[in-house]
C-alpha cells in the first residue's frame, strides 16, 4: 500500500485471518495473496446487514469489503480501510488451526496450513528460486527438456526405488533424469531438467522427502572444474534473485537476506581427504571411507557463510557412472555441494565415465541387468564426449534458504515414509 492512496476509495478481496470487535466497532485483519491488510467496520459507516456479517463472519471466511485507505501507525503495514460495504462471500466456521498446534495436527491439516503466511512465504521463495535457476540457464545457453518420469533404469540406489506396475512389467519411478539427458547432450550439448524425483528412503529425517523436485543439468565439453563452475554461478544467481524478489518474505521468516546476496563465486574446495582429516581433528570417529552423514556434513559447514564444494569421494561411497579419478584411481572425480550454516548437501555433481568396459565391469559388480542399460551404454558408443553434470535438491535449497528446521515446510504437501495424506 502506498501513502498515495491515503483518502481513495479501494476494494479488497480476501479472508480473515484474526477479527474482534468491541462496542460498534469490528477490527478484522484481512489476508489476500500478497499480504495483511487491517480493516475497521464501523456500525454507523455500513448498511446493517454488513455489519451483521461482519461481526459474524469467523476466521477464514472469504469477503469482499470496500473502503477508504487511511493511515493507521498501529495498523500492520501503517495503513487501515475504514469500510463502507462488507460482504461475506464464503463462510467459515470453527477453523480447526488456531495460534498453538502440533507439528502433526498441522501436517494433517495442511491442505489447510497452506494458506499460513509462513506457507506463502515459502512458496514464493521457492518460486523466485526456481526462475531465478531458469533464466540463468537460459542466458548461459541450456536447453530445458523433459525426461521420462516412467523409466526402466536405476542410476542412483537401487534400495530406494519406487516399483511400479507398468502395463505387463515392472517399471520405477526416476530417481534422476541423469541417464536421459547424458542423451540429450548429443543433440543440445547443455541441457536441463526440473522433475520431480522418487526415493523410497526409510530413514526419517529432517532431510529426505520421498518425493522431491530435481534441478538436474549435463553438459558436454565439461570436467568436473567445469561442472563446479556451473554449480557456484546458479546457485549465487538463484539465491540474489530470490534476495531481489522476496526479501520481505525472508524477513518475515527471520533470513537476513544481506547473509543471502553476500554469497559469490568462488565456493571453497575441500577434498575428501581434507574433510576427513578436519573432522577427526573434531573428534569425530570418521576414517577413510565412512560416508557424510548429517552430522559429519553438519560439522563440515556449520561455521562457514559461503556453500563447500567436497570433492573426490573414495568410489564405494558414490554411483557406478562417475568418472575415476586419475590422480587418485581409489576416488572419482565429483562434488558434492555442502551448504553453510550446518545444512550440508544440496547438489551432487560428478564428470561421468566415458569408458564402456569400466562401466559394464561396475555394472556386473552390482549384479544390474545389462539389459536396461544396453541403451546408455551405447552413448559411448557413437560419438562419446567428456561430459558432467549434477542434481540440485529444490527443497533442500529451500530448507538452507529460509532457514528451515524440517525439509517438509519446503514442499506443500511432503511425501514422506509416514505420510501420503492429504
Ligand atoms: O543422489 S544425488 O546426490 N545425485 C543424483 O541423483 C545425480 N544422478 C544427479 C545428477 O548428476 N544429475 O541427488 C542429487 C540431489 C542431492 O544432492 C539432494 O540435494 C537431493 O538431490 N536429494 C534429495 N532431496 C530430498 N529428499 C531426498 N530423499 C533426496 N535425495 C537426494
Amino acid at each position: 500500500m502506498s501513502k498515495s492512496l491515503v483518502g481513495t476509495k479501494i476494494q479488497i478481496r480476501g479472508w480473515i485471518w484474526r477479527t474482534r470487535s468491541s462496542g460498534g466497532i469490528v477490527f478484522a485483519v484481512v489476508r489476500d495473496a500478497t499480504g495483511v491488510m487491517q480493516v475497521t467496520v464501523k456500525k454507523d459507516n455500513v448498511p446493517d446487514a454488513d455489519f451483521e456479517a461482519a461481526s459474524k463472519a469467523g476466521i477464514e471466511s472469504s469477503v469482499v469489503i470496500e473502503g477508504e485507505v487511511a493511515e493507521d501507525k498501529r495498523a500492520p503495514g501503517g495503513f487501515e480501510i475504514r469500510a463502507t460495504s462488507f460482504q461475506l462471500v464464503g463462510s467459515s466456521e470453527a477453523f480447526p488451526i488456531t495460534e498453538y498446534q502440533s507439528t502433526e495436527l498441522l501436517l494433517d491439516l495442511r491442505h489447510l496450513w497452506i494458506r499460513s503466511r509462513e506457507q506463502n512465504a515459502i512458496s514464493r521463495i521457492k518460486d523466485s528460486l526456481i526462475r531465478g535457476a531458469r533464466e540463468w540457464f537460459h542466458e548461459n545457453g541450456y536447453i530445458e527438456v523433459n525426461p521420462p518420469i516412467i523409466t526402466g533404469v536405476a542410476p542412483e540406489d537401487s534400495t530406494t526405488l519406487f516399483q511400479l506396475k507398468y502395463f505387463d512389467r515392472i517399471a520405477y519411478l526416476s530417481q534422476t533424469a541423469q541417464f536421459y539427458l547424458e542423451s540429450l547432450i548429443y543433440s543440445l550439448e547443455k541441457v536441463y531438467s526440473l522433475t520431480p524425483s522418487f526415493r523410497a528412503e526409510k530413514s526419517r529425517t529432517p532431510r529426505h522427502l520421498a518425493e522431491y523436485w530435481h534441478l538436474e543439468m549435463e553438459a558436454a565439453w565439461v570436467d568436473n572444474e567445469g561442472n563446479m563452475k556451473v554449480q557456484e554461478e546458479l546457485v549465487s544467481a538463484m539465491l540474489h534473485n530470490a534476495v531481489a524478489e522476496c526479501s520481505p518474505e525472508l524477513k518475515f521468516l527471520k533470513r537476513d537476506p544481506a547473509i543471502l546476496q553476500k554469497i559469490e563465486p568462488p565456493f571453497e574446495r575441500m577434498k575428501y581427504d581434507e574433510a576427513m582429516e578436519y573432522l577427526q581433528k573434531k573428534g569425530l570417529e570418521v576414517s577413510w571411507g565412512s560416508d557424510l552423514g548429517a552430522i559429519e556434513e553438519r560439522e563440515l559447514t556449520k561455521d562457514k557463510t559461503i556453500p563447500v564444494f567436497v570433492v573426490n569421494y573414495p568410489k564405494e561411497l558414490k554411483p557406478f557412472y562417475m568418472k575415476e579419478n586419475p590422480e587418485d584411481p581409489r576416488t572419482y572425480k565429483n562434488s558434492d555441494l555442502l551448504a553453510p550454516e550446518g545444512f550440508g548437501e544440496i547438489i551432487g555433481g560428478s564428470e561421468r565415465e566415458t569408458d564402456n568396459a569400466l562401466l559394464l565391469e561396475r555394472l556386473q559388480e552390482k549384479g544390474e541387468s545389462l539389459d536396461s542399460y544396453k541403451w546408455y551404454l551405447d552413448l559411448r558408443k557413437y560419438g562419446s564426449v567428456p561430459h558432467s553434470g549434477f542434481g540440485l535438491g529444490m527443497e533442500r535449497i529451500v530448507t538452507w534458504v529460509c532457514k528451515l528446521e524440517h525439509i517438509r515446510d519446503a514442499i506443500p504437501y511432503p511425501r514422506t515414509v509416514a505420510r501420503v495424506y492429504p
